[in-house]
């Protein structure tokens, strides 16, 4: 039985006091807390494990790569992969989209090719492709939004052609919680002999996923959004695209040989196998075996449970939100549309006062553009409040926030 108030006793943060307060921690879409399993993994890596990967023969380097080679394998069957070479591990969401934009896009694409993004893009989706744009002389085309605040289909049907290379759409948004169709997406995309990045840092934590089912090229998504630590995050992509695309970074790891002639006096090298071609230098080892544990634990839950929960606090938050006079949601207003997410504005308050004042009760939100500026100016914000929810949400945490929210709109 999935009960949040049990599965609260593992984060030990949510035993923390602010203002005088419990803790009401709702800015999950930012970063998720932390279970204790989680900081027991890498607490155990760095006092029993800690050694350098697929380098040394001693002992403690052969545990340290096994150890993160199973962490590739557990992210690979939580998604469904073929296997590990289909795993590479970066940063985060970020530094995944990075990773396909130079290492795909510097080489694929050029003048006169095409790019389609949506409007409903996190900055990290749009950013890297307008520089390649710069650099290559590509055209980007925007794909905006339907009157529910989804993303307009028929938009993308129209704009997209055989001169596009790629299509980039998150599969949830991260100002609306929306969730995007992403078979449909990467149909259109195939139908056309283009790939799909499917930005998936608001997806994965929170919805079952299976790659092979939505059929997408590349997946990109962030370990610290899902119970992982900071600075390790995945990037998907299917194998022979990987297999025929150059390395991102050079150094070692990445590498199988590097022979010197001496006759042309330069060095010829061959890259080493999926993924560790993409993963140059001492990888983040213990952070990816927090990873694993992450994922074993949402494993444990169970997707389909925690999409459940999230769906059941964000229909009764969304119904009481609504019965205020001076709360305006933005999106979809449908809970089974969206993710745990929920924008707002609160009438004569800037979002950063919201906050504010909810942070005097110990309840934590974000404020602002959520790296989404393109998509605020569409809606023709400012700015903008958002809650976000997570496993360890509790109903009655909505009821503190909605008190609150309620006092907010007495002033
Ligand atoms: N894509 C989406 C949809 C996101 O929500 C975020 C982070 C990123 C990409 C970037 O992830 P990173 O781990 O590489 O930083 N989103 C947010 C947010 O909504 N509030 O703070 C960070």
């Amino acid at each position: 039985m999935f009960d949040p108030h049990k599965i609260r006793e593992d984060f030990p943060i949510l035993k923390r006091k602010i203002n005088n307060h419990p803790l009401v921690y709702l800015d999950n879409a930012a970063t998720s807390q932390k279970p204790r399993q989680v900081i027991e993994a890498i607490k155990n890596f760095y006092e029993n494990r800690n050694a350098n990967v697929h380098r040394a023969v001693h002992t403690l380097s052969q545990e340290a790569s096994e150890l993160y080679e199973k962490a590739h394998e557990e992210v690979a069957d939580f998604i469904n992969a073929d296997g590990i070479e289909e795993i590479v591990f970066v940063r985060g969401t970020t530094e995944a989209i990075n990773l396909v934009a130079y290492s795909w896009g510097l080489r694929n694409l050029k003048k006169g090719d095409e790019v389609i993004v949506s409007l409903m893009e996190h900055h990290s989706n749009i950013v890297p492709w307008e520089i390649l744009s710069k650099i290559n002389g590509f055209s980007i085309k925007y794909v905006g939004l339907n009157d529910e605040g989804g993303l307009d289909y028929e938009a993308y049907e129209e704009l997209i052609t055989k001169k596009t290379k790629i299509a980039c759409f998150s599969h949830v948004s991260n100002f609306s919680g929306i969730i995007n169709d992403v078979k449909r997406i990467a149909k259109i995309a195939h139908d056309h002999g283009a790939l799909t990045l499917i930005d998936g840092a608001q997806s994965v934590p929170h919805l079952p996923t299976d790659v092979r089912d939505l059929d997408v090229d590349f997946l990109a998504f962030s370990g610290h959004k899902m119970l992982g630590p900071t600075g390790i995050g995945v990037l998907y992509g299917k194998r022979d695209i990987l297999e025929n695309m150059e390395p991102f970074q050079g150094g070692g790891e990445m590498i199988r040989e590097v022979l010197f002639d001496s006759i042309t006096q330069r060095c010829t090298i061959t890259w080493n196998n999926l993924p560790w071609k993409f993963e140059a230098g001492t990888p983040n080892i213990c952070d990816g075996v927090g990873l694993m544990e992450a994922v074993k634990y949402l494993r444990a839950i169970g997707m389909e449970n925690v999409q459940a929960h999230e769906h059941v606090l964000t229909e009764y938050a969304m119904k009481r939100m609504l019965e205020c006079r001076n709360v305006e949601i933005y999106g979809p207003k449908d809970a089974s549309l969206k993710c745990g997410i929920i924008p707002f504005n609160v009438e004569g308050f800037s979002s950063h006062d919201v906050a504010l004042f909810l942070d005097n009760y110990g309840i934590m939100i974000r404020s602002g553009f959520h790296c989404t500026q393109p998509l605020h100016t569409i809606f023709k914000l400012k700015s903008s409040a958002r809650v976000s929810f997570y496993i360890y949400n509790t109903r009655e945490e909505v009821d503190k926030f909605m008190e609150a929210l309620m006092e907010i709109e007495q002033i």
